[in-house]
């Protein structure tokens, strides 16, 4: 009966996601159930005692106590039974069990980035291992946002001023993807981020080395993967088209004037000031919006980028 299940619903990946389908499908089949059961006795009773000739009445009825008792009870009941299952899965869902690995999420336009426990910071990729239970603290640096991964079937909002959190588990190692689910801006539809879930030993591979996709790959290589992985995609395109930043092509070796009437030629640490602190030069047309990547990147990323940045002729 898994297919039953799972009719509808995307791959199921985490403990706790078994029990939010089998909610949300009690609900849904009882929906389903009681939609038939009404919309049939309405066509029955309009067929059956539609008025046929001016004379015709129907029996006066005053009540009926044991219909009227079951069409009360029944439904509490039934809606009983919804209220305490939901809540229980929700109390599970919302507090995590003792000794989770924690992990800090942080949100901005348009990009999401995770603290580890060892200090080490990541954009747009969060690794976890599988069957382990973690604890998302997440904040957000400027509007409302909403961590969401369908896979796990968790979803919350996240917050300026203020930590929310969610828990999972992972039961299979694989990619799932955190799509922003509370809109907040522009480049909302594209700020995606994805969950790694890899063994205990790639875990631990990835604290102590870094990321394997990213070792060993030629600068712009490199460059061009963290492109999407950091978002930069969601303002910058690659191919000439204006987006909520300028874009890549051919910018190397150009002049760029700013708002403030300054001219820089784009090199080196034109780029790199622009990753770190873009808010110094904000290129003329443009707004500062783009955020900071200052302690979220390492000199590998930097140069990568700007290597990147570099063959876009
Ligand atoms: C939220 C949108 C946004 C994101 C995400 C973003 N940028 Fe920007 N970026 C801008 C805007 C807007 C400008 C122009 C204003 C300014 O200079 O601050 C800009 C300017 C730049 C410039 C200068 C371009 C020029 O033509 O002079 C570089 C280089 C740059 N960004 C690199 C990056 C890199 C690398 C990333 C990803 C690590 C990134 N940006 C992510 C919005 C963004
Ligand atoms: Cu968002």
């Amino acid at each position: 009966m898994t297919w039953l299940r799972h009719l509808f619903l995307p791959a199921a990946s985490s403990v706790k996601a078994e029990d939010v389908d089998d909610l949300f499908m009690f609900i849904m089949w009882l929906n389903i159930l009681f939609m038939i059961l009404i919309t049939g006795l309405i066509v029955l009773f309009v067929a059956r005692y539609r008025r046929k000739s001016a004379a015709q009445k129907t029996a006066h009825i005053e009540h009926n106590t044991a219909l009227e008792l079951s069409w009360s009870i029944l439904p509490l009941i039934l809606s009983m039974v919804v209220f305490f299952w939901g809540f229980n899965s929700y109390m599970q869902a919302t507090v995590a069990p003792d000794g989770a690995m924690e992990i800090q999420v942080t949100a901005k336009k348009w990009i999401w980035t995770f603290g580890y426990p060892d200090g080490s910071v990541g954009v747009g990729k969060l690794w976890v291992p599988v069957n382990k239970p973690i604890r998302m603290i997440m904040h957000s640096e400027d509007v409302l946002h909403a961590f969401y991964v369908p896979a796990f079937r968790v979803k919350a909002d996240v917050l300026p001023n203020r930590y929310t959190e969610v828990w999972f588990q992972a039961t299979e190692v694989g990619d799932y993807v955190i799509p922003c689910a509370e809109y907040c801006g522009k480049g909302h539809s594209q700020m995606r981020a994805y969950v790694k879930v890899v063994s205990q030993k790639d875990y631990e591979n990835f604290l102590e080395k870094g990321d394997p996709d990213e070792i060993g790959k030629p600068p712009a290589e490199l460059g061009a993967i963290l492109y999407t992985n950091f978002g930069c995609s969601t303002c910058h395109s690659i191919d000439g088209t204006r987006g909520q930043g300028p874009s890549w092509k051919g910018i190397y070796g150009a002049q760029h004037k700013m708002t403030d009437g300054k001219l820089f030629t784009v090199d080196e640490n034109y780029i790199r000031t622009s990753i770190l602190q873009p808010q110094q030069m904000v290129v003329e047309g443009f707004q500062g919006i783009m955020p900071s990547y200052q302690g979220q990147v390492r000199e590998r990323h930097l140069t990568a980028l700007i290597a990147y940045i570099k063959s876009l002729k």
